[in-house]
This record gives C-alpha cells, structure tokens and sequence, in this order.
C-alpha cells in the first residue's frame, strides 16, 4: 500500500533555496555543509515531491556576478525548472548580509543606503517576476535598532512605507502579476526590528498607497518567539484576506530564531494551523523557511525536508479525522461553539435591536453557573493527536 503521507506536486509544498542549501553557520560556529548548487536542490526537492523553490537574489546570482554569468545561472536554472517541473511561486531580495545594510536597508538613516536597498530590491522584483513569482516577500531583517535615540520609530516607519509604495508603483509600471507580502519578526539580527507581529504588520499596510497589493507572510517562529499563538495570528491574517504567503517551521518559545524542521516543537500549535489552512480552502503555497540542524550532512538535509513535507500530511489526516470523529462533534457542541456564529444581535445594529438588547434581564446566575465542557474536548484533541483514537 502508498504512504498516505507521500508528498506530490499536487500539495504545493516549496522550500527557500536558502533552507535546504544552509550551511549549518551559527553565531559561534563556522559551516558544517558545503554549498548546495541550485540545481542539485530543484532537482532533489523535486524527486522529494516538492511543487517549487524560492530565492533571494544573492542565493541564485552570487553578488558581483557578470551579465555573462548572470546569463549562464538563469539558464541552467531555468532547464532544472522546465526539466522537473518545479515552478517559482516566490522571490525576495537579501537586504541583510551585506554590511551596507548594518544600519538598516529601507530605514537606513542614509538616503543613499535606502535608494540602494530600494534599487536591489527593484531589479530582485524584475527577476522574480522574470521566472515566474507571483509572490514578493519582504522580510525586514535590518529594519531595526538597538540605539533609540538613533532612529525615531515614526519616520522610520514613514521611509518603510515610501520604499514598499515604491516597489508596488515599480510592480504597476511594469504590469507584473505580483503581490508583496510583509514578514513580520520581533527582533533578531537587531535588538528591536520594526513591523515586529501580525498585527503590527496589518496595521501598517492600512497606511500604504496600494493596500491591496500588499498582505502578508508571518512565520511559524517569528510569532511564537514573541509568545504568540501562530494559529491565532494567521486566523487573524486570513480574516483581513491578507494571508499572501506563509513561512512554516518550528520554534520554542523564548529562545533565538530556531527556524526548525516544521512540527519539531509546537505540535499542537503546528496541529490547529494546519487545520486551519485545510479546514479555510487557502490556495497560497505551503512554504517551509527551516532549515536542518548543523548536526546534519547532505542526507540529513533531506531527511528534514521530507519531515517538513511529512509532518504537514499528518497533520492533514489528524484534522479530517477531527472533523469525522463523532465524539469531538458533541463535545464541541457542548462547548457551544455553535452560538458563536449566530450574530449577537438578531435585530442587527437598528435603534430597535439596541433598545431590545438594553431591555434584555437574563438570568445571570444560571449563565454563570454553566461549564464550558473545555477540558473533555480538550483532551479528545490531545489522544487525536498522540494517536490512540
Ligand atoms: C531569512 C529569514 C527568513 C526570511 C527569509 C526571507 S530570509 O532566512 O530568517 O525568516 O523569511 O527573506
Ligand atoms: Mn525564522
Ligand atoms: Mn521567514
């Protein structure tokens, strides 16, 4: 019989050429892998089962290269493409190795930093869009500050917004099919980056030109590193119809940026967000931005991108058995989960249904003395979860 948990195009799982081509360098220690070739990626990712990779920039045209050698990458890149059948569904920019951008890239306090890390990003939304993204993640790993009294936050975040209005009027100019996806994170490279959750995030794309181009892509640890439900914050994201994009992996709270195997801390948390996707329809990409530990060689690269994908697929068929399992359904009903969809006010926001909800007297001691039924439905999750129903 197949392994029901065997991954396939059909599952739009792609992984950052970034992740599965990480070296295993850390803040102490040097490489522990070498250089992983592009091509050596598409094509075992995609005999993994893989649909497509995204890059940055720099992870594909190593900075400095000729046009020659520009030409020459993007066309043995493009055969492995058309030769496996992955596709790019996502590009960014690397606005943080360079020392250049130490100070910032879009919120340097140099003008001259900020229309380079403008410019880089206007021709990595050229070539993304050149191979076939519909997806343009700005991650703002240098958008920070460890200093205060050297970056005022509120024209920091007016220079944040002119670069991301720049980049949507470059998009227009050239009439791509491209939205851009902000990446929230708390801190890490720098002491406090901006644009730090979801919320943050959301709120600032109100402020923009062209709101509509412009959504989401929260990840997995970035959320939990601040102590936030992920599944919240994507439930929130795709409430707005701002979901563009999503970054799986796995991360313990209060620790650095872990960036692990997805489901390798956070089941639970990994569990509800993977309903969530299925259970909403979302069409969007199921990308994995993690990366081995730097115990691995080449085969443990692999073995953690088949976890990711694998994990995923479990996940999948613990929330249709969920949603199958009898005993859950009237736990949940206990719960009254129900009611939650019925709107509050039946009569709507009419001066009548108002002065009906101020001349309502409900019997305040029997609601209160009512339980909620959590702790059975609650724990049916957690045998659902550890595999005995
Ligand atoms: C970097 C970062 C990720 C971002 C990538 C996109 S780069 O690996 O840690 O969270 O998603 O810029
Ligand atoms: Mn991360
Ligand atoms: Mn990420």
């Amino acid at each position: 019989m197949a392994d029901p948990y065997t991954p396939e195009p059909a599952h739009h799982f792609t992984f950052g050429l970034w992740t599965v081509g990480n070296p295993g360098r850390d803040p102490f220690g040097h490489e522990t892998r070498p250089p992983l070739d592009p091509v050596e990626a598409v094509h075992k990712l995609a005999e993994l089962g893989a649909y497509g990779v995204n890059f940055h920039d720099d992870d594909l045209i190593p900075p400095g290269s000729s046009e020659d050698e520009r030409n020459s990458i993007l066309k043995r890149f493009r055969r492995a493409l058309d030769d496996t059948g992955m596709v790019v569904p996502m590009a960014t920019t690397n606005l943080f190795s360079n020392p250049v951008f130490k100070e910032g890239a879009f919120t340097a306090n140099d003008p001259e930093v900020r229309r380079y890390a403008v410019a880089k990003t206007l021709r990595a939304i050229d070539l993304g869009a050149e191979l076939g993204a519909t997806t343009y993640v700005m991650w703002g790993g240098r958008e920070g500050v460890e200093a205060e009294a050297a970056k005022p936050v509120g024209a920091a975040l007016d220079r944040y917004a002119e670069a991301v209005n720049l980049c949507c009027a470059a998009i227009r100019q050239r009439g791509y099919d491209l939205r851009i996806a902000l990446e929230p994170k708390p801190n890490e490279p720098r002491g406090d980056l901006l644009l730090p959750t979801v919320g943050h995030a959301l709120a600032f794309i109100g402020e923009l030109e062209w709101p509509e181009m412009v959504g989401l892509n929260p990840e997995f640890a970035h959320e939990t590193m601040s102590g936030l439900s992920f599944h919240q914050g994507v439930a929130q994201a795709l409430w707005h119809d701002k979901l563009f994009h999503i970054d799986l992996n796995a991360q313990r709270i209060g620790r650095y940026d872990q960036d692990f195997r997805f489901g390798a801390e956070g089941i639970r948390d990994a569990f509800y967000l993977v309903k969530l996707l299925e259970d909403s329809g979302w069409d969007g990409m199921r990308h994995f931005d993690a990366h081995a530990y730097r115990t691995e060689d080449r085969e443990g690269v692999w073995d953690f991108a088949r976890g990711c994908m694998r994990t995923y697929l479990i996940l999948a068929e613990k929330a249709r058995r969920f949603a199958d399992d009898p005993e859950i359904a009237e736990a949940m009903a206990t719960a009254g989960v129900d009611g939650l969809h019925q709107p509050t006010s039946p009569g709507g926001l009419s001066s009548e249904a108002l002065d009906e909800l101020r001349a309502g007297e409900p019997d305040l001691e029997a609601l209160a003395a009512r339980g909620a039924g959590h702790e059975r439905l609650d724990q049916l999750v957690t045998e659902l979860l550890l595999g005995v129903r």
